[in-house]
């Protein structure tokens, strides 16, 4: 049917699991049906607001059409529209900023209310009546086995090629029936290609011909190079010194352009056979398959330019040996990020002297995507980095703060701090050798006498000293901050 008849089985109120990961395999066409009947129903003065559940992030089409139509009462599990983004942080939308491996059981346990509609994007339907998974899974496969009924979106953009790709598991209970899931290795399939799908829910099939979101990266920078040059420098090191195999352990690589440099510089290592257990199969990993040093990359979804987009499109039959697609409740699970031992790479906000890391909310209120799959890798990861820029918003803001407005990430999930002037390895240290190796290392020059002068003030007059805090200084830089524009004093 149209999509503005589809639409229409949507009623104010209730709540829509769509499709979506990092701006793949999201709906393209009943969302924005959706906002457009949402805004005619606002013209006449009737009120018209959905709950939106999805994977991640998704795309104008959706996020942004919705959210410009003031139609989104509450959001889960993450979001990086700038739309959304404005409306929540001017109060105007609930949003759940939650672990993304904790959405798939939090659904089936009830912890997050009734799905009335699962809006899903799919490459196919087989004759059987299986779907063939778009260009993320993300958390589809519960809302096709929990919601009331199933609006399917057929995107003929997505290249059939990609049947085969993914690796649907049905294994996961509620507990007491948990059992552990049999992953050991990040090239292994567990499960089926296809998603199943009852017939009787279906209550629309909508067919798009419409392209992923697709967002170029910008070019890696100079600090993004000395970035991913201090990383591989301790990589090399830790392979050295025995604590990793030659070929590593399978690599975790966050959103954005930092842990897409990364990557790139990867490339140009000399690391072979390398494997990734991750959830976004962004353009480094490409290049990485391109130049032959990664064996494997399995993951929940693409985050790919229209560039590399293109490059997989044309190539998918190559591509498609290389990759997994799976669940994110099995890309992001605890349980399998602990066995494979990953090493997770993300970015963040900003890092306290502690080792805190804040990936989510600046100056400490207004937030920027969300914890994503940060929070499941940083916890749970054989090593545990997170890099960053050592200053924002040229130069106004250090990354490095006396302490964190926000934590995602407490120091003991935080094991490597690495910013363009150098790395902290944390690993084994009390909190006032983390402070001094932090400032030390990942400071920029101009802060770094700052902090210094904190920390020797916090470790005389602190009321306690074992992680030295002056209470009425400590946030003080973000205070400065908000009200001149700069956390350096005039
Ligand atoms: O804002 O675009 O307005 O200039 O934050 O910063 O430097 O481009 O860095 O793209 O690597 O993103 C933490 C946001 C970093 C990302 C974060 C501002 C900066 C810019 C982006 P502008 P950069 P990146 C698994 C992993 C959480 C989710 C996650 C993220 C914008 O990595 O969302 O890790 N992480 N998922 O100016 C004020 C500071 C700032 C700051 C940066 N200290 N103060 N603004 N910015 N630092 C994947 C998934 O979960 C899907």
């Amino acid at each position: 049917m149209s999509a503005e008849d589809a639409a229409a089985l949507i009623s104010n109120g209730t709540t829509v699991g769509m499709s979506g990961f990092t701006g793949s395999g999201y709906p393209k066409a009943v969302p924005l049906a959706l906002a457009a009947r949402i805004e005619a129903e606002h013209a006449a003065g009737n009120p018209f607001r959905v709950s939106v559940w999805t994977g991640a992030s998704t795309g104008p089409e959706l996020d942004g059409a919705l959210a410009k139509a003031d139609g989104i009462e509450f959001r889960l599990p993450y979001n990086s529209d700038p739309i959304a983004r404005d409306k929540i942080n001017r109060g105007e939308m609930n949003y759940f900023d939650m672990h993304l491996s904790h959405v798939s059981p939090m659904a089936w346990q009830g912890f997050l209310g009734p799905l009335d509609t699962a809006l899903v994007e799919v490459t196919g339907i087989t004759e059987d009546g299986d779907l063939i998974p778009s260009s993320s899974v993300g958390n589809n496969k519960v809302w096709l086995d929990r919601a009331t009924r199933i609006i399917l979106e057929v995107n003929r953009w997505q290249n059939p090629l990609l049947e085969g790709m993914h690796d649907i598991y049905y294994g996961t209970r509620l507990p007491p029936d948990r059992v552990p899931i049999p992953l050991v290795r990040a090239d292994q399939r567990i499960g089926q290609p296809l998603f199943r799908c009852d017939p009787d829910r279906i209550a629309a099939i909508v067919e798009t011909d419409v392209p992923d979101r697709n967002l170029p990266f910008s070019a890696p920078d100079e600090s993004a190079m000395r970035i991913a040059g201090h990383l591989l420098e301790f990589l090399e090191h830790e392979v050295k010194v025995g604590r990793m195999p030659a070929d590593l352990l399978p690599i975790q690589s966050g959103v954005g352009n930092i842990a897409n440099a990364v990557l790139t510089g990867l490339v140009d290592s000399r690391f072979e056979n390398l494997t990734a257990y991750t959830e976004v199969i962004q353009d480094g990993m490409l290049d990485l398959i391109d130049a032959g040093k990664l064996r494997v990359a399995s993951a929940t979804s693409f985050s790919l330019s229209p560039e590399a987009a293109a490059r997989v499109n044309a190539d998918m039959g190559r591509y498609r040996d290389r990759m997994i697609l799976r669940p994110q409740e099995i890309s992001n699970h605890p349980e399998l990020i602990r066995r494979l031992g990953c090493v997770a790479m993300n970015g963040l906000i900003e890092a306290d002297i502690y080792g805190n890391v804040n990936s989510t909310h600046v100056m400490g209120s207004r937030i920027q995507n969300g914890i994503g799959g940060s929070g499941d890798f940083a916890r749970n990861a054989y090593v545990s980095i997170f890099m960053t820029p050592s200053t924002a918003k040229g130069g106004s803001i250090s990354a490095i703060v006396p302490f964190a407005s926000h934590v995602d990430h407490i120091s003991q999930d935080v094991q490597v701090i690495v910013t363009e002037q150098g790395l902290a390895d944390l690993r084994g240290l009390a909190p006032k050798q983390r402070a001094a190796l932090i400032i030390e290392k990942c400071a920029h020059p101009v802060y770094k006498p700052m902090l210094q002068d904190y920390v020797r003030r916090a470790n005389e007059q602190a009321y306690g000293k074992h992680t030295p805090t002056l209470l009425n200084e400590a946030l003080s830089w973000h205070q400065r901050y908000v009200e001149t524009g700069s956390m350096l004093p005039k």
